[in-house]
């Protein structure tokens, strides 16, 4: 008989809830199921090929230094952050690096969250430089992407 003496209260705090809360319930639930969607797809898709944040950089190998690693990083997020892609600009930025450049440019790209046709902070999965790459390029174009990261020891 006690609890249901309480009941009242919990009624109120429901009537209460449901009268001014329920967009912003509504908004937590869209959240959290984005973020289960997120955590199932991920443990399948994400960090493809693998986190490059551990990846070791020997600095007498470089013919590039960290700023211009860090420029090239960034102008190929841009030739792939839009619609469609500049492969131009991604060719360009990749054929001139040696090996060890490569690698400095794919571990300061990092993992970056791709959504659609760039970058998507919510609903996007955790991608590499190679992770953006095969979802931006196809084909002839993907193919020799793939043939230059190979000849860098990269292969993906
Ligand atoms: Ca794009």
């Amino acid at each position: 008989m006690a609890a249901k003496d309480k009941l009242p209260d919990f009624s109120k705090v429901g009537d209460f809830l449901e009268k001014n809360s329920k967009p912003i319930l509504y908004i937590g639930g869209a959240i959290v199921v984005i973020f289960l969607v997120k955590k199932i797809f991920g443990s399948i898709f994400n960090k493809y090929p693998s986190d490059p944040s551990n990846t070791v950089i020997v600095p007498s190998k470089l013919s590039i230094t960290q700023a211009q690693g860090a420029q090239i990083a960034q102008n190929m997020f841009e030739a792939m952050n839009r619609f469609g892609t500049d492969e131009d600009t991604l060719f360009d930025s990749v054929t001139p690096l040696n090996s060890e450049d490569l690698k400095l440019v794919v571990k300061i790209f990092g993992l970056r969250s791709y959504f659609g046709h760039g970058y998507g902070a919510i609903l996007g999965q955790d991608k590499s430089l190679q992770g953006w790459l095969k979802a931006e390029l196809s084909g002839k174009n993907l193919e020799d992407m793939q043939a230059l990261f190979l000849e860098r020891g990269l292969a993906f």
